[in-house]
């Protein structure tokens, strides 16, 4: 058959997660090309190896890794479309290309082209200004994720962080807008979060997935997504997938989807829990040997005497409720019948491998999601094996660390990252037990100064754009927002100032295999500069060494840079893995090399096996050195803590009602659940503007047959989506990939609004509300209720 290129990139859009090593771009070759080696730093996880082409100085087209003989020991670290698309990010012509300076009012997206020299001077008398009125306290820099994973700008930006830390400190954050809900959930319950390697799942007998979707979430070649497949494969493990979407993970792969409603996943856990009891089916011996809590016997001193778990489930605790399989079916819509099944099936795979990816979490109930989930995979004694897991997200069996730009914060207070809008309404009232605030009772200052880099989380990318917009463009709050960016955004358009950042291929740089996400083939490589960054944009590092000289002379600018250029960060950068890991090439050898891969696999992880070996030896770092089905710290939090509205803490991992949840009474008016998920098409708003990219995933909400049937609704037919919050406008697509009752959308559109207030780039944090959950005070965003109808 002839495949049309047009075809071929709709073909590996759409089933593809390892496009063809190919160059989809057809341009003729020039001549003489000179070629470099760099990588794709957007915030997916999985860190591509990438190669610019370039011809008189300019980059003709990009391909990617072909080192290696493409076996799965030795794996190319292939780029998906998105990565090779980075030309048309590099060309693009909403690049922002020199320091821009807003005129009229904040928001209204109106700027003027200044020199650096003007915008510096500016913003440094504004900052030295605050300091004086404020103190450092006052300074912010919130989380941005546009270049992760590099010593580009550190890791997050690490150049401001830095920069900020010389200049006297800045507020600090914890958290993040990923896995706010579990890494507070399961600090809670095993002291941390990471589940073990993805390849734990060729040793399984069965592989239960909760809201995992390596596939789409973790797309290189290198990365989990293809781990996952592979594993599967060779261990011909059987694969259960529980989501609310039929994801591209289990094309292909898993033997089952079962579709659950969003948000109900820890009463599908009571009851799987129920049946295990009532059966006889559980792992009484591991969890009597390592957890707290489950049983009356278990409990710590201090808690209510019918506190346990086992009470909750059998319905011997507070609400009276047994947790039978008829009670979950009507808040999960899984068949009672399927839900003894699985119980059944669950407990009799030994080993057995649990995964819970993070939108289980991103829900205002996300702390229990994912203590319900890590609750499963003790009941059935899976922690701690090869072939088990934690029943948290896979993590990184090793990675080399290289050194990152240090930074020395004198100020020690932090907020919770999601709560920054906070830190300037409510200012010195921000508290430690109502916001979250670690380090301080209370904030001594409001944030007055946001130097925003490589992120679109003012807006875009937070929650409840058209609230978080009113906030930014009140000049008597923040006063003065700076972005760094390499293109104009949501976000940016309430920046006072706007300066052009070099991207990957215009300026040096070191790569830091992802957080790990290869699995168990650990790479390193270089980042090589293939061209001179576009109009007057400038790398990080420089930024801020041209800023702290406006700053503070040549004192704070020597301070900045510890009297060492670029290219001597690099270089102490790389010595601080290979002395750690002799077997590491020298600095000058991986810039000859360029690319470095562990020529041996490294063993899967296994998280926990010393513990699982011997408890009181290696005990985990939670009050009680086991795992606490029942934590003692929630449970004193429950009472000291001033919660919103509706909200509880609950010290067991209990199933939640919350607001915009399954069962919130406002579903009467607003029937749909909805969520925006992490989607192949981009990484969250990164690639919107790469057009090759949006032609071939076009963005669209998706609908189940029956939901549009009794709205009349067919795939094509353009929709609004609202509730009280908002209104976005987008196209609609029928489909019984996901759940009744729930629809969904692809979240980082970028948001846009019509003269009406709807808002037509789709963007799904237009429909999410501002409200942080009750334990992390993190993002529950994956938790919406709406109406659509036909637009
Ligand atoms: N409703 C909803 N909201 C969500 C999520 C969700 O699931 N649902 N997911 C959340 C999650 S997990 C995350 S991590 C966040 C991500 O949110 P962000 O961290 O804001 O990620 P991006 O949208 O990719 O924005 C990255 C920005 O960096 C810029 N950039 C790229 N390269 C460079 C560079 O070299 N230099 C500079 N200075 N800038 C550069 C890009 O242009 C882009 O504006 O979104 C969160 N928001
Ligand atoms: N292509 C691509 N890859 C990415 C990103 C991207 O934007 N695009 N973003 C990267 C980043 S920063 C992050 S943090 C990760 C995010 O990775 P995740 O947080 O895991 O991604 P999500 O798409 O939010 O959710 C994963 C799955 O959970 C399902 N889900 C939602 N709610 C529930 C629920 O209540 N229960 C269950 N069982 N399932 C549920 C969704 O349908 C989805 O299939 O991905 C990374 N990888
Ligand atoms: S977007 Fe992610 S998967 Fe795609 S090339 Fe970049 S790092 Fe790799
Ligand atoms: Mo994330």
């Amino acid at each position: 058959m002839q495949v049309s290129r047009r075809n071929f990139l709709k073909w590996s859009g759409i089933s593809g997660t390892l496009a063809a090593t190919t160059s989809f771009s057809k341009t003729v070759l020039p001549e003489k090309q000179e070629e470099f080696v760099g990588f794709c730093p957007v915030n997916c996880g999985s860190k591509c190896l990438l190669k610019a082409h370039t011809k008189d100085g300019i980059i003709s087209h990009i391909t990617t890794d072909n080192t290696g003989n493409d076996s799965y020991e030795q794996r190319q670290v292939r780029a998906c479309l998105r990565g090779r698309s980075t030309r048309y990010r590099i060309y693009n012509p909403n690049r922002v290309l020199y320091p821009l300076k807003r005129v009229g009012k904040r928001g209204e997206g109106k700027f003027k082209r200044v020199s650096w020299d003007e915008a510096l001077t500016d913003i440094a008398n504004k900052m030295n200004e605050i300091k004086l009125k404020y103190g450092n306290e006052a300074f912010y820099n919130p989380y941005g994720t546009g270049t992760i994973g590099s010593i580009m700008a550190g890791w997050l930006d690490g150049s401001f962080h830095r920069l900020l830390g010389v200049y006297g400190g800045y507020l600090g954050y914890h958290n993040d807008y990923s896995t706010g809900q579990i890494a507070n959930g399961l600090e809670h319950f095993y002291g941390w979060a990471w589940g073990g390697d993805i390849e734990n799942v060729k040793h399984a007998k069965l592989a239960v997935m909760f809201g995992s979707n390596p596939v789409e979430t973790r797309m290189g070649g290198a990365s989990t997504g293809y781990s996952f497949q592979e594993m599967a494969r060779r261990g011909n493990t059987k694969v259960i997938c529980i989501d609310p979407r039929y994801s591209d993970t289990m094309v292909g792969v898993a033997d089952e989807w079962i579709p659950i409603a969003p948000g109900t996943d820890a009463a599908l856990i009571a009851a799987l829990a129920y049946v295990m009891v009532k059966e006889d089916l559980y792992n009484k011996e591991f969890m009597d040997k390592y957890c707290v809590g489950f049983t009356r016997d278990t409990l710590p001193e201090g808690a209510p005497s019918n506190g346990s778990y086992m009470d909750y489930i059998m319905g011997t605790g507070d609400d009276k409720t047994p947790k039978t399989p008829e009670w979950a079916s009507k808040i999960t819509q899984i068949s009672s019948d399927r839900i003894v099944k699985l119980a059944r099936e669950i407990a009799s795979a030994e080993p057995c491998y649990i995964d819970q990816g993070w939108g289980p979490q991103r829900h205002q109930n996300g702390e229990q999601q994912s203590r319900a989930i890590a609750t499963l995979a003790c009941l059935t004694g899976n922690v701690g094996i090869l072939g088990g897991g934690t029943g948290a997200r896979s993590g990184s069996s090793k990675s080399y660390s290289l050194g990152s730009l240090s930074v020395n914060n004198p100020v020690k207070t932090t907020i919770p990252c999601f709560m920054w809008y906070e830190g300037i309404r409510l200012g010195s009232k921000m508290s430690a037990l109502e916001h979250g605030v670690r380090g301080a009772s209370h904030l001594k200052v409001p944030i007055k100064v946001m130097i925003n880099t490589a992120g679109n989380c003012l807006t875009n990318q937070h929650a409840c754009v058209s609230e978080i917009s009113k906030i930014l463009e009140d000049e008597s709050l923040y006063e003065l927002i700076v972005d760094i960016n390499i293109t104009r955004t949501h976000s940016n358009s309430f920046a006072d100032y706007i300066l052009p950042s070099a991207m990957v291929f215009e300026q040096e740089d070191l790569l830091q295999a992802s957080m790990g996400k290869c699995s168990t083939m650990p790479y390193l490589a270089i980042g090589e500069k293939a061209i001179e960054p576009q109009g007057e944009a400038k790398s990080a590092f420089d930024i801020c060494t041209l800023l702290a000289e406006k700053l503070g002379g040549k004192e704070l600018k020597d301070k900045f840079t510890d009297g060492k250029t670029w290219e001597d960060w690099m270089r102490w950068s790389w010595n601080v893995a290979k002395d750690k890991n002799p077997f590491l090439p020298s600095y000058d050898e991986i810039k000859r090399r360029k690319i470095w891969k562990s020529p041996e696999l490294v063993e899967p992880l296994v998280v926990f096996k010393d513990f699982r070996e011997d408890p009181n030896a290696n005990p985990l770092n939670t009050p009680s050195g086991k795992i606490e089905i029942f934590s003692s710290t929630l449970y004193d939090m429950s009472k000291t803590w001033k919660l919103m509205p509706g909200q509880k803490i609950n010290p067991l991992p209990v199933f939640e009602d919350v607001i915009m949840g399954a069962r919130d009474p406002l579903r009467k008016k607003y029937p749909l659940q909805f969520f925006g998920y992490h989607y192949k098409g981009r990484t969250h708003s990164s690639f919107w503007d790469a057009g090759v990219i949006r032609e071939i995933n076009p963005q669209e909400i998706l609908i189940n047959t029956l939901d549009a049937k009794q709205r009349g609704i067919k795939t094509g037919d353009t929709v609004i989506v609202r509730n009280d919050i908002g209104k976005i406008k987008g196209v609609a697509r029928v489909t019984s990939r996901i759940i009744p009752g729930t629809a969904a959308t692809y979240q980082g559109g970028w948001a846009k609004f019509d003269e009406n207030g709807v808002d037509v780039g789709c963007c799904v944090n237009t429909l999410t509300t501002n409200q942080p959950t009750a334990i992390a005070k993190a993002n529950g965003v994956h938790s919406i209720l709406v109406e659509i109808e036909k637009a």
